[in-house]
C-alpha cells in the first residue's frame, strides 16, 4: 500500500512538473492573433490543377491554423474570423473595424504580434491602411496567397506560416506594418501587387525590408516615411473615411468621370495619369472647377513599377492648388487622402502628408 501511494505520489509530482514546463514553453513561444478577412488564402478549386480557377474567402481561420500543424513549434497561435470575404469587396467600414480590432489587441499584454490573412487583390490598401493608423510597435504582418490550398504549389501555407514566424520575433518590431509572401518581407507602405497570375507578385519599387527562409528572418533596411506609433493618424479617433474616388486617365481621357465623382461626394478626386500623373490639356480646367467646389485634386501615376509624382515638374501645381501622391500608387493614395481628410482639408497640410507618409 505504501509502495503504491509513493508511486502516485511521484506520478502526480512528475504531472505536475511536466504541465509546468508545457506552461513555461508555452510562456516561451511568442503569442500571436490571426485575424482571417477571406481572399484566396482562404480559397478553394475544384481540382489541383486549379491554381488560378477557385472561390476565394471559403476555408475558416481554424481550418488554416490546423493545416499547420508546425505553427505550434514556432508560437501560441488562436484565430478569429473577422470577414470572410474577396478582399475587392471590402469597404472602408471594413477598414475601420479590422483597424479597431487590430489596435484593441495590440494593447494586450497577452498578444505579441498579429497576422493578418488577406486576399490579394487589397492586401496594399489594408496594411497601408493599418501603417498608417494603428499605434504599436508590435508586428503587424498582412499574408496572402496566389494560389489556392487545393492547388498543387500552394503558396499559402508557406506564406502563413512565415507571416506567423515574423509576427512573433521580436526583432520585427517598429517596423511598421509588414506584408509577407513569397519568402519576401515587404513594408506595407511600399509593396503593391504588379503582378497578378505568379507567387511573385507583390514588389516594392523601393526594395524589400527583409527575406524570410525557414522561419529565419534577414533584414537589410527600415522604412523611412512615418508609420504606427510616429503617425498624428490614430484609428480610435477616426470615425468615418470621407469618400475618395480614383480617376483612371490615359490617351483619350474625358471628364465624365471627374464630375460624375463630383457630383456623389468626393471629398477629393485621384486623378491616376500615366507617366508622372499627366493631366490632359481639355482636363485641366474641368479639374479647377471641381477644385473651386471644395474637392481635393491629388496627381498620382499608374506607372506599373513605381510612379514618382514632382510638384510642378508638367503640371503647374502651386498656381492650381493641386496635391501630389509623390510615390504613391492611385489605390494608396486614395487610402492616405480618405485618412488625412478625416483630420484636414488644408491642401498644404495634405501635401505635407504626402511627403511624410
Ligand atoms: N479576389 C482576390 C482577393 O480576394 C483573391 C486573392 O487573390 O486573394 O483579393
Amino acid at each position: 500500500m505504501k509502495r503504491m501511494t509513493a508511486g502516485l505520489r511521484k506520478c502526480g509530482m512528475l504531472v505536475i512538473a511536466l504541465s509546468f514546463s508545457a506552461l513555461a514553453m508555452a510562456q516561451q513561444k511568442p503569442q500571436v492573433v490571426i485575424l482571417a478577412t477571406g481572399g484566396t488564402i482562404a480559397g478553394a478549386g475544384a481540382d489541383a490543377t486549379n491554381s488560378a480557377t477557385y472561390q476565394a474567402a471559403k476555408v475558416p481561420v481554424d481550418k488554416l491554423i490546423a493545416g499547420i500543424p508546425q505553427l505550434n513549434d514556432i508560437a501560441s497561435v488562436r484565430g478569429e474570423q473577422v470577414f470572410q470575404v474577396a478582399s475587392e469587396s471590402l469597404r472602408n467600414d471594413n477598414l475601420l473595424t479590422l483597424g479597431k480590432r487590430v489596435s484593441e489587441l495590440a494593447k494586450r499584454d497577452d498578444v505579441d504580434g498579429i497576422v493578418i490573412t488577406h486576399g490579394t487583390d487589397t492586401t496594399e490598401e489594408t496594411a497601408y491602411f493599418l501603417n498608417l493608423v494603428v499605434h504599436t510597435d508590435k508586428p503587424i504582418v498582412v499574408v496572402a496567397s496566389m494560389r489556392p490550398g487545393t492547388a498543387m504549389s500552394a503558396d499559402g501555407t508557406l506564406n502563413l506560416f512565415n507571416a506567423v514566424s515574423v509576427a512573433g520575433n521580436k526583432e520585427s518590431r517598429s517596423r511598421g506594418v509588414l506584408v509577407v509572401m513569397n519568402d519576401e518581407i515587404n513594408s506595407a507602405r511600399d509593396v503593391s501587387k504588379m503582378i497578378n497570375i505568379r507567387p511573385d507578385a507583390f514588389k516594392s519599387p523601393w526594395g524589400a525590408l527583409g527575406m524570410i527562409v525557414e522561419g529565419k528572418s534577414y533584414w537589410f533596411r527600415r522604412l523611412d516615411k512615418r508609420h504606427t506609433n510616429a503617425s498624428e493618424f490614430d484609428i480610435d479617433k477616426i470615425k468615418s473615411l470621407p469618400l475618395v474616388e480614383i480617376a483612371y486617365a490615359g490617351g483619350n481621357v474625358n471628364d465624365t468621370a471627374y464630375r460624375a465623382f463630383a457630383q456623389a461626394g468626393a471629398k477629393a478626386i485621384i486623378h491616376a495619369g500615366p507617366g508622372n500623373g499627366s493631366v490632359a490639356g481639355p482636363l485641366v480646367p474641368v479639374l479647377q472647377d471641381i477644385h473651386k467646389q471644395g474637392i481635393q485634386i491629388i496627381r498620382s501615376s499608374h506607372v506599373n513599377a513605381g510612379g514618382f509624382v514632382l510638384r510642378n515638374a508638367e503640371q503647374p501645381d502651386d498656381k492650381y492648388d493641386w496635391i501630389v501622391a509623390h510615390d504613391l500608387n492611385p489605390q494608396k493614395a486614395r487610402i492616405l487622402a480618405s485618412v488625412a481628410l478625416a483630420t484636414t482639408n488644408n491642401t498644404k497640410e495634405l501635401q505635407r502628408i504626402f511627403w511624410q507618409y
